[in-house]
C-alpha cells in the first residue's frame, strides 16, 4: 500500500538510505532493495550564522572549530542560533554579547561563534587578491577561512590565531583569495573577568588591527552569506550497462565530485563496488533487469545517479 512517514533531524547535503518492512501475524518481510536519497545543501541568505554557547570553553573549542570538540560540530548544542544580517559592527563588549544571547548566559563562562561564507568579487566589497582580518578579544578568539574551498578548515587556514586566556589582545593575518565564496568562521570564549570580541578586515596586507575597519554584515551587502556554495556536481558515467552471465563484468562510475567515496546499491548478485576507485566488477550470476543507484560522497557534495 501507499505509506508515508516523516523523518526529522536530517543533516544538509548527506546521503541517506532506507528499507521498508511489512508485518502481520504470520511474520515480516523487509524490502530487498535499498532506497537512496540525498538531502539538499543549505541555501544561503545574506548574513552570518551566530551561535551562543553556555559553559566553560577553551582553545579546543576554537581549533579546529568544525572538528573534534569545536563549536561548529554536532557535539555542542548552542543555547541560541540566529542569522545576523543587521547593520551592526563586529564590536561586542561583554554586555553586548550577553544581550545577543538573550541574557541566557551570565557575565562569565560562555562562548560565541559565527559562520557563513565570505564572498569575494561580484557585489561584495571584498575583491580578489590579499585580504586581511584581525580580532581583538578577551579571552581567546580565532578566524578561519576555507582557502582551498574543500569544505573543511585545515591547519593552514587559521587566518587569525588569537587563542589563549588573556585580556584584550589584537592579532591579524591575511590570505590571498580569488573570486568566489569561502567558508568563513570566527569564535571566542570567555572564561572570567572582562570580555570583548571585535573582528575587523581590510583589503590588502595589513598587520595592524587598528588600521582595519569592523566587519559588519548589514553595512556591507554581498560580503557575507550564511553558507558557502560549491559548483554543481553529478555522476558522469553512463546510466545503463549490460553484461552476460559468466564472463567478468566491469563498469566504471565517474564523477566530478572531488575526493569521492563511491558506493552502489541494489547491484545484481555477484557484483561489488570498490569504494575508492568506483569500479563495479564481478561475475553476473543471473539474468534480469536491475535498477542500481550509484553514489559519490565528497566533502562538499554528495551525488547519486541511476544505472
Ligand atoms: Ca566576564
Ligand atoms: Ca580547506
Ligand atoms: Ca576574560
Amino acid at each position: 500500500g501507499l505509506i508515508s512517514t516523516t523523518v526529522s533531524s536530517l543533516e544538509k547535503g548527506k546521503l541517506y538510505f532506507f528499507r521498508v518492512s511489512a508485518e502481520n501475524s504470520v511474520g515480516s518481510v523487509v524490502s530487498q532493495n535499498v532506497g537512496v536519497f540525498t538531502t539538499q545543501p543549505e541555501i544561503p541568505v545574506p548574513g552570518l550564522w551566530e551561535y551562543c554557547f553556555n559553559g566553560t570553553f577553551s582553545d579546543t573549542n576554537l581549533d579546529p572549530i568544525d572538528a573534534g570538540s569545536g563549536y561548529l560540530t554536532a557535539g555542542l548544542v548552542p543555547i541560541k542560533t540566529t542569522i545576523w544580517s543587521s547593520n551592526q559592527n563586529f564590536d561586542f563588549s561583554e554586555g553586548a554579547m550577553m544581550a545577543r544571547s538573550g541574557s541566557q548566559f551570565a557575565n562569565d563562562y560562555y562562548g560565541m561563534a559565527w559562520s557563513g561564507a565570505l564572498v569575494v568579487g561580484g557585489s561584495s566589497p571584498v575583491t580578489a587578491g590579499a585580504v586581511s582580518f584581525g580580532t581583538r578579544s578577551d579571552d581567546g578568539s580565532i578566524l578561519w577561512i576555507d582557502v582551498n574551498r574543500n569544505g573543511v578548515f585545515e591547519a593552514g587556514e587559521l587566518v587569525v590565531d588569537n587563542k589563549g586566556l588573556h585580556g584584550n589582545v589584537n592579532r591579524a593575518g591575511n590570505v590571498t583569495l580569488a573570486d568566489g565564496n569561502y567558508k568563513w568562521a570566527a569564535g571566542i570564549y570567555e572564561l572570567d573577568g572582562g570580555a570583548y570580541m571585535g573582528v575587523r578586515w581590510k583589503q590588502g596586507v595589513e598587520t595592524n588591527y587598528d588600521n582595519m575597519t569592523f566587519v559588519n554584515p548589514g553595512a556591507n551587502p554581498g560580503m557575507f552569506q550564511t553558507a558557502a556554495t560549491f559548483p554543481t556536481r553529478n555522476i558522469t558515467s553512463p546510466t545503463t550497462a549490460s553484461g552476460t552471465v559468466g564472463p567478468p563484468f566491469s563498469f566504471q562510475i565517474t564523477t566530478n565530485v572531488a575526493n569521492p567515496l563511491f558506493s552502489a546499491y541494489n547491484l545484481p548478485p555477484g557484483l561489488a563496488c570498490n569504494p575508492s576507485t568506483g569500479a563495479i566488477s564481478g561475475i553476473l550470476q543471473t539474468g534480469g533487469v536491475y535498477s542500481v543507484t550509484v553514489a559519490a560522497q565528497g566533502t562538499t557534495n554528495t551525488v547519486t545517479g541511476s544505472l
